[in-house]
């Protein structure tokens, strides 16, 4: 079985080609009372269209809306609660100018945010609820196929791999291949090794510092390392207080070949991308 994707040019996602010649950043507007680093921020829909308006206004290429936090302990949100929260902000940013994405791991949720016009959904289950290929595979949105070793209540527990960057690697690959078996073509798929999801220290570590293994993969690789509890260990900074960490951990995961930073600090992250850029046209 064929489980690496030819070179692609862009990105499609839903109303939008995004081109990949130079890293995007994805800015995410967490719509929850308690994700771990904006929980509560932008709980009500007006505050969470302001902070995506102003996230786009800061560069941001992509923005991720999502109402369940999928941090470790989280509590689990009915889909309809899910939906009440979402609904309202991505109906108001259809006007603004760059696709949206949805967060969420259930189908009757993909369902109604793509018939509400979502341009990409980002699972971090991998599309492995029964159902969920089947709502995004005949429509035009991307999906971001992220690997994540048990569940968000108890895969901090006690990870284990044996071989962490092989395990992940052959798990997207048989993800994607499986959301290609349903017609979703190589140009609308995102793979992400999904930092801190079931993971040690030393597995995420291992797997910036070999992500070049996943990029060779074919697809476009996201990586969402932004203010996560890796760089707090790293640095001893709280969660309020891991920009420039974040900054770094983003550059450094575009060196090593990431087309796409998920990010919650978009102006310092674009910042960063200026420079990467910058090097790319030297010869
Ligand atoms: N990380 C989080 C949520 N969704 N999606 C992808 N594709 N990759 C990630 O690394 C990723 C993700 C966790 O971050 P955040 O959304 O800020 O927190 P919470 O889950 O607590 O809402």
């Amino acid at each position: 079985m064929n489980e690496s994707a030819p070179e692609g040019g862009g990105l499609r996602c839903g109303r939008y080609a995004l081109p990949l010649s130079r890293p995007l950043v994805m800015g995410v507007v967490n719509i929850t009372p308690d994700s771990f680093s904006d929980g509560g921020a932008y709980f009500d829909a007006e505050s969470a269209v302001e902070r995506a308006r102003e996230l786009v206004g800061e560069g941001a290429d992509i923005i991720d809306i999502g109402g369940e936090s999928t941090r470790p302990g989280a509590e689990a949100v009915p889909a309809v609660e899910e939906l009440k929260r979402i609904m309202p902000v991505l109906d108001a940013l259809r006007c603004v100018d760059v696709p949206i994405s949805v967060d969420t791991s259930k189908p009757e949720v993909m369902r109604v945010a793509l018939a509400g016009g979502a341009d990409m959904i980002n699972d971090i289950n991998a599309f492995r609820t029964d159902g969920a290929l089947e709502e995004v595979a005949p429509t035009a949105a991307a999906v971001c196929i992220m690997h994540m070793q048990g569940e968000p209540r108890t895969m901090q527990a006690a990870p284990h791999y044996d071989d962490v960057v092989g395990e992940v690697r052959n798990f997207l690959g048989e993800r994607a291949v499986a959301a290609k078996r349903l017609g979703i073509c190589d140009e609308r798929i995102v793979i992400d090794p999904g930092f801190g999801f079931g993971k040690t220290l030393e597995h995420n570590l291992r797997l910036l510092r070999h992500l070049g293994e996943l990029v060779g993969l074919g697809w476009p690789v996201l990586v969402g390392l932004s203010r996560k509890s890796m760089l707090g260990r790293i640095t001893g900074r709280e969660v309020g207080d891991r920009v420039h960490a974040s900054v770094a951990a983003a550059l450094l995961a575009v060196t090593y070949g990431a087309r796409i930073v998920r990010v919650h600090d978009v102006r310092a992250t674009r910042d960063a991308m200026a420079m990467f850029e910058a090097l790319q046209s030297v010869t």
